[in-house]
């Protein structure tokens, strides 16, 4: 094994453009971890456009490639990620290999990113919520939901700090001992919400960064975002702090970059999503200026 770790990344292929492992693999491997992609799609590019073609990996399949890596003794990892997952099959399966990864390497750590939608609509099969809340995230070790997501899984509505910060204390009373809400709409703004529970039964440290919103929509970036919190909180195990404002300042320079990119060229950036720029971006995924500061409640 590496000395940073070896990630089963279990994420979406597109062939064009920057989603699910796309936009996972290339920087986590720039971090300095062996990543290996299991594609659960793959599709010519990402939903969001007019259409798209390819094909879905179902869940007997995933189990086959676990089956051949087992086979040779190649099932050992130090992390599991896993995004945007289409159904309750092979979300069932995901499950399935945690805990084959875990009677191999028991530290496995497993970071969800519990991808069901935004701003209060759901882009996945309603059944999914029950299976993340009910046996997913008591298995995770990381979750990153978004504001909707965490309310999903918890039943609460969020729409202040107050309510955000509850609800990462009840997702850490399901499993995960570390929660990050991604992003909490507050007066048209966005602010990350970071918890980390050292022990049991112990309150959590908790932390927030704001980040201003930019006038534009991105794709890839939540799974960007969970990559990168992976690769940082992995070098820094006990701040989520400091890795989180690595991680979002490594993101929002590349945001910014991807915006003036775009205009450069005189698109117009609000009338449809953004591809993000990630290999342009490698300086600022490898070595981010801190910008954007955590502070402690
Ligand atoms: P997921 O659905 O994958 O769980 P998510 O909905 O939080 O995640 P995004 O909304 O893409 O994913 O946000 C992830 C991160 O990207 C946020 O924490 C924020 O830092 C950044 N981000 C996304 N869009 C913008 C924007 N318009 N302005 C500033 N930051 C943004
Ligand atoms: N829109 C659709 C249709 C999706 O399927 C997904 C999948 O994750 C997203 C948006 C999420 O994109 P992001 O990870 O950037 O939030
Ligand atoms: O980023 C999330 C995502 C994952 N997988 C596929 C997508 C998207 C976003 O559009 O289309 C296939």
């Amino acid at each position: 094994p590496s000395e940073t770790g070896r990630v089963l990344s279990i994420q979406s292929h597109t062939v064009q453009g920057y989603v699910g492992n796309k936009s996972a693999v290339f920087p986590l491997q720039l971090l300095g971890f062996d990543v290996d992609p299991i594609n659960s799609v793959q599709f010519s590019n990402h939903t969001g456009y007019p259409s798209f073609k390819g094909q879905v990996l179902n869940g007997q399949q995933l189990w086959d490639l676990i089956e051949g890596l087992e086979a040779n003794d190649l099932l050992f990892y130090t992390h599991l990620l896993t995004g945007y997952i289409g159904s309750v099959s092979f979300l069932n399966t995901i499950l399935e290999v945690v805990s084959k990864l875990r009677t191999i390497n028991p530290k496995l750590t497993y970071v969800c990113d519990p991808v069901m939608g935004d701003d209060g609509k759901l882009y996945v099969p309603p059944e999914l919520v029950a299976v993340y809340r009910d046996k997913v995230v008591p298995v995770a070790s990381v979750l990153t939901p978004n504001q909707f997501e965490a309310e999903q899984l918890t039943g609460l509505r969020i729409v202040t700090e107050k309510e955000g910060r509850e609800a990462c204390k009840i997702l850490h009373a399901a499993g995960p001992t570390k929660v990050v809400i991604t992003s909490i709409n507050i007066d048209g703004n966005l602010l990350l919400i970071g918890s980390h529970q050292k022990g049991e039964g112990q309150s959590p440290e908790q932390f927030r960064i704001a980040i201003p919103k930019i006038p534009a929509y991105f794709t890839g970036t939540g799974d960007l975002m969970t990559a990168l919190l992976l690769g940082w909180s992995n070098k820094y195990p006990d701040n989520l702090d400091s890795a989180a404002e690595l991680a979002v300042s490594s993101l929002q320079a590349l945001l910014q970059r991807t915006l003036s990119d775009y205009r450069t060229v005189g698109y117009d950036c609000q009338s449809s999503s953004l591809e993000i720029r990630l290999i342009q971006s490698q300086d600022d995924i490898r070595h981010p200026q801190v910008k954007y500061k955590a502070e402690r409640y």
